[in-house]
């Protein structure tokens, strides 16, 4: 056995006490270590052998974990990120944003901001910027099996990005970056049949801090169940779906970053996300506009950056 050496009390050790080995694995961590590692570490490793032992943990079950893990990264690319997804089925994107977005409303000065959720594993980085006013629905005609609820689901999405520091204060130039998946259930990266960037494209406010773009009302889509996660789901006997919604990452000069969702509320899903990222502060109504040709639906809603 090995007896701890020092007065230190890592991990409860104490001089003369039988080191376990989750001691000595935090023990082992040396005193050049990366000081939010040497911080975090100890937590880390104790959790983590507490779980084996609570669980009885065998070696064929961890076998199965790594196989896992390992699955989720070889199908991992910038088109998809499979072990964001595993993450995101388990609660923990949505749980570092929470502890993000506390972080940033306790250090900032200034009043309420739009609520984030979660980027998912689906963002594209180089959407096209498109002026305002024009539609993020590409190649939308009579040939793609999902026409008719495009029709009927044609949306309006219009609002004003504003700043914490002053609401009635718009933001210009900033961008709205949104994507969303097709009726079919499918974002335009998993889907073969939609074009390249289908509904997704960024948009820049004018002087009045205002956007505007044509896409369709989102519709619960069941996240990809031809992987690893998607197993994993279904081991679990869980349901794969989200409730539709229209994802935003909103920059502005001399503002935060937001990254967030919006929910519909005619969604049966609203309340049963599989990956838990719904906030009631998200959840928007969809109201019926009248004379365009372009569009059955409207959405005003408007984003608001901390300022910073
Ligand atoms: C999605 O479309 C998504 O937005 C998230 C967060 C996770 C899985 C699929
Ligand atoms: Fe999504």
């Amino acid at each position: 056995s090995t007896l701890c050496e020092s007065e230190s009390n890592f991990g409860g050790c104490e001089k003369g006490y039988d080191l376990t080995l989750t001691d000595k694995v935090i023990a082992a961590t040396g005193p050049n270590a990366h000081p939010r590692l040497a911080e975090i570490m100890p937590s880390l490793v104790r959790h983590l052998h507490d779980f084996a032992r609570e669980v009885n943990l065998t070696v064929d079950e961890w076998t199965v974990a790594i196989d896992l893990i390992n699955a989720c990264g070889r199908m991992s690319d910038d088109k998809r990120n499979e072990t964001q997804l595993l993450c995101d089925i388990l609660g923990l994107e949505t749980l570092v944003d929470e502890i993000t977005a506390k972080q940033v409303a306790d250090a900032s000065a200034t009043g309420a901001t739009t609520p984030s959720a979660i980027l998912g594993p689906f963002y594209r980085h180089d959407a096209p910027l498109l002026p305002n006013g024009s539609s993020i629905v590409k190649a939308l005609d009579p040939s793609v099996p999902w026409y008719e609820t495009a029709v009927a689901d044609s949306a309006l999405v219009t609002g004003r990005v504003l700043s914490s520091a002053s609401p009635t204060e718009p933001i210009r130039n900033a961008i709205i970056d949104v994507w969303h998946s097709a009726p079919n259930g499918l974002y335009e990266q998993q889907d073969p049949d939609q074009p390249d960037m289908n509904l997704r494209g960024r948009f820049k406010t004018d002087d009045e801090g205002r956007f505007s773009f044509y896409c369709l009302r989102p519709a619960a889509y069941p996240i990809p169940d031809d992987g690893p996660a998607g197993q994993f789901l279904a081991m679990l006997d869980r349901h794969p779906y989200r409730p539709g919604h229209i994802h935003f990452v909103v920059s502005g000069p001399e503002h935060r970053t937001l990254t967030t969702q919006i929910f519909d509320d005619r969604d049966e899903y609203i309340q049963k996300d599989s990956v838990f990222a719904v906030k009631d502060e998200l959840i928007v109504s969809f109201v019926p506009r009248e004379g365009d040709p372009n569009a059955k639906w409207l959405l005003e809603y408007d984003f608001v950056l901390d300022s910073i």
